[in-house]
């Protein structure tokens, strides 16, 4: 047989293509922030988009009502032989009184049972097909009428900044004008840093990228916080459909650069860094819960009171773990990606979760059979 230098697996890229392609890809995006600031009119206007040629685009303007409780909407999109499951959660707003306090428990228990549920089905023997809803990004609504980040937007941010990837948005950009966008802006951006808040970090544009992508790039880095126009009305001129907010004194468009960040939001999430959002949320916060998780399970077997009680099921376990390291003052941070002051060095963190790691296996291995035993007990009861 003839032999050249040619091996072959130049077309890896291509069975990796292929293979997600096939698989699909899923998305998840959770909106937090004040009550009436415009969360489930985005929503509604995400949904309205014209990205999705085929749906139907109600004339009516939907009166959105307030969001009481957690909204889960998906749907499945197909461009050019790609699938996208995207998923939007819709939460409740927190007014400003007392009702806050403590408001922050609904979104991060939601971001920890994904979590508990992605660490379920990674212990389970159906590895390959798990459905992935963990939140993939969580925009933070601010309202545009203060100077900047209130007690509660602090306590939301800090409770969320490290199980989630956080872009901060301005509600209502149309209630500002632009010198006044760009103060809030610079404000809330020396805001965050100044409390350690860690936001997304959007990845360093490789070098050899062409000119366009990383003057995009540069734009999208220097207009956070996006500024948000949510609106349900569309508007058609000249066969040109627009989706905007009309207003006593005309139409905003969305989608219009000069009037909101939208597009550039909308750019963002699907088409530019959908999946670094995925990358970090399972390679930096899904592995803190993970490591969180297993290190509290060696603990749980190290104690000898630990139940072993039939009826509480493994993901119960994990979710009061998960439920105990949200809540309180013990907040472990085990970032990985920046180093912070006020956490361990990165060689230290990576020391501790290359060990906790290393018992990852056998640890899955007696949560295997655990779960064996909890089955065969269910059966025989
Ligand atoms: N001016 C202006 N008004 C908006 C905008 N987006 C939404 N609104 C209006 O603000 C009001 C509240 O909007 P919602 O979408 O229900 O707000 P929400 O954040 O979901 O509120 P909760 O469900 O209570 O948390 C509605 O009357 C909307 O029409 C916007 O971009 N600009
Ligand atoms: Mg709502």
């Amino acid at each position: 047989m003839e032999q050249d230098n040619f091996i072959g697996f130049a077309n890896i890229a291509d069975q990796v293509h292929r293979k997600s392609v096939k698989r699909g890809f899923e998305f998840t995006l959770m909106i937090v922030g004040e009550s009436g600031l415009g969360k489930s009119t985005l929503v509604n206007s995400l949904f309205l988009s014209d990205l999705y040629s085929d749906r139907k685009i109600p004339s009516v303007q939907d009166r959105v009502k307030r969001t009481t409780e957690i909204q889960k909407t998906t749907m499945e999109i197909e461009e050019k032989g790609v699938k996208l499951r995207l998923t939007v959660v819709d939460t409740p707003g927190f007014g400003d009184g007392l009702e806050g306090n403590g408001s922050w428990k609904v979104c991060v228990k939601y971001v920890d049972d994904q979590f508990a549920a992605y660490f379920d089905g990674e212990s389970g023997l159906n590895r390959k097909n798990i459905v992935d809803t963990r939140v993939h990004c969580c925009l933070y609504f601010i309202p545009p009428y203060g100077h900047g980040l209130r007690q509660i937007d602090l306590e939301f941010l800090k409770r969320l900044q490290y199980k989630v990837n956080l872009i901060p948005v301005i509600a209502k950009a149309d209630c500002l004008t632009k010198s006044e966008m760009k103060k809030l802006k610079d404000r809330i951006n020396q805001e965050i840093e100044e409390n350690d808040i860690e936001i997304y970090q959007f990845p360093d544009c490789d070098s050899d990228e062409d000119e366009d992508f990383k003057s995009h790039d540069q734009m999208l880095k220097s207009s956070i916080p996006f500024a948000i126009i949510g609106g349900t009305n569309t508007l058609e001129i000249g066969g040109k459909r627009m989706r905007g907010r009309q207003m006593p004194w005309g139409f905003v468009e969305m989608d219009n650069p000069e009037h909101s960040d939208f597009a550039l939001l909308r750019r963002f999430l699907i088409q530019t860094h959908m999946q670094d959002l995925k990358d970090v949320t399972h390679d930096v916060h899904y592995e803190n819960y993970r490591v969180q998780c297993l290190s509290e399970m060696a603990g749980l077997q190290k104690a000898p009171s630990t139940s072993t009680s039939s009826n509480s099921s493994t993901s119960q376990q994990l979710a009061h773990i998960a439920a105990s390291h949200s809540g309180g003052s013990t907040e472990r941070s085990t970032h990985l990606r920046k180093n912070s002051a006020l956490h361990k060095s990165q060689e230290e963190l990576e020391q501790e979760t290359e060990k906790l790691l290393a018992e990852k296996d056998e640890e899955i291995k007696k949560m295997h059979a655990m779960i064996q035993q909890m089955q065969a007990k269910l059966q025989s009861n």
